[in-house]
């Protein structure tokens, strides 16, 4: 039974086969407390990929691999018009969560089987999509796979970025098998859907299901470092020190003032400090340290990208340390297709679920396919708002519903000519 615009109603996923799926993936680099551990190209990613590779193939899919190692496993449609797309990541934090990325994985894969149970054709193909390397953890910037897919990273800048052992992207890429033939260019899909925990604490504080999400925050990351002078920790009087760390310290509260001083939606944090040489009685030669900044409103991140190089000399100029300053990343805030955002909110209705419009703090693939394709995205909810942590949580339910959800908004534009 189809009514306009084909809306199934009667339709909805097998939660119970989308569980099984979940907690076979969620074995891979499962920590002690309850995370997974899969860091981009690491070999619980391959073996991640692998796994959702045979998936895809069982599933009757036409599985594709591009240079960046991003997947793309199609259904066909009664006709060969732009896909709608679908998907998110499985590459993980280091001690991250069960659901983060996930998710939107394999709520996908669990739409296009749910077509083929109730023998649903679709006038326009339908594609599942996993983007390499989304988290930015083991190699900056992140959103590297879908970066190069949507033209804002070059294939050669991604592949010599390297992490922290020197370990090149194009080697590890090529080391795990999934450096692809297919040129990892936007072959321009009709639209993308993306389903995602929240990580944020709105929908669970609301006890909400879905979040129809309407926009994203733009963020600026920043590499820093003070460069002070090592000496020893004993006989080196006070007023004789350039001490890296103090000055770090100051800009670390200097974040945290700004975000509180603005009365903005700013948000910034310093995540990772690398002291050297990190020893109990010398005094820091030399700090590197990463900083976050977010806003809904771009002129917002750029004031507190200025702050903080104001913050960097005056911190360095009262310790008589060095310093630099360079942004690694910048993503603009921005909407997403109000006609997509709508179609969520449709399916949401449709499927019955309590929803509400919202906005992402966090970064997504989406970001970028925004830019080339009508986008939006499908939030379930983290408890407590906790993710990119091994306590990351969402009841199994809302993973059914939200995967409910996409299903009827991917319906329903599969069906648009
Ligand atoms: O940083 C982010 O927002 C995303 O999890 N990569
Ligand atoms: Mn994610
Ligand atoms: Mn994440």
């Amino acid at each position: 039974m189809s009514t306009p615009n084909n809306r199934r109603p009667d339709l909805s996923i097998d939660g119970s086969r989308l569980r099984r799926r979940f907690e076979e993936l969620n074995e891979i680099g499962a920590t002690d407390r309850g995370g997974v551990n899969r860091p981009a190209l690491s070999d619980a990613n391959k073996e991640t990929r692998d796994t959702l590779v045979t998936w895809f193939c069982d599933a009757g899919l036409d599985v594709r691999i591009d240079e960046m190692g991003n997947i793309f496993a199609r259904r066909e449609g009664t006709d060969d018009r732009a896909p709608v797309l679908a998907g998110s990541h499985v590459d993980s934090q280091y001690n991250g969560g069960r659901y983060d990325g996930v998710v939107g994985v394999l709520g996908a894969l669990e739409v296009v089987e749910t077509l083929d149970d109730a023998g649903v054709e679709t006038y326009r193909p339908v594609e599942v999509v996993v983007w390499t390397n989304e988290e930015g953890v083991r190699f900056q910037p992140d959103m590297l796979g879908s970066g190069v897919y949507t033209g804002q990273f070059d294939r050669e800048y991604a592949y010599d970025r390297t992490d922290k052992s020197g370990d090149r992207f194009g080697d590890e890429l090529e080391r795990i098998g999934y450096r692809g033939e297919t040129a990892c260019v936007a072959d321009d899909p009709y639209c993308y859907f993306e389903l995602h925990v929240e990580q944020g604490p709105y929908l669970s504080e609301r006890d909400l299901s879905v979040g129809v999400v309407e926009g994203v925050y733009g963020f600026s990351w920043l590499n820093a470092r003070f460069t002070g002078a090592a000496d020893h920790a004993g006989p080196t009087p006070m007023h004789l020190r350039t001490d890296a760390l103090v000055a770090t310290a100051d800009v670390i509260q200097a974040v945290r003032r700004l975000t509180a001083a603005t009365g903005t939606d700013l948000v910034g944090t310093v995540g990772s400090v690398d002291v050297s040489p990190n020893s109990i009685n010398v005094i820091p030669e030399e700090v590197e340290l990463t900083l976050d900044l977010r806003s809904y409103d771009n002129g917002t991140v750029d004031d507190a990208v200025e702050q903080i190089e104001r913050e960097m000399a005056w911190a360095g100029e009262r310790e008589g340390a060095d310093w630099d300053l360079e942004e690694i990343m910048r993503v603009d805030a921005m909407p997403f297709d109000e006609d997509c955002t709508a179609t969520v909110e449709a399916a949401a209705e449709a499927v019955g679920a309590e929803y509400m419009r919202m906005v992402s703090g966090a970064g997504h693939d989406a970001n970028y396919l925004n830019e080339i394709c009508p986008t939006s995205m499908i939030f379930v909810p983290s408890e407590g708002g906790v993710s990119h942590t091994e306590d990351e949580y969402t009841e199994w339910e809302d993973v059914v519903v939200g995967t409910d959800v996409l299903l009827q908004a991917m319906l329903a534009k599969s069906e648009e000519r």
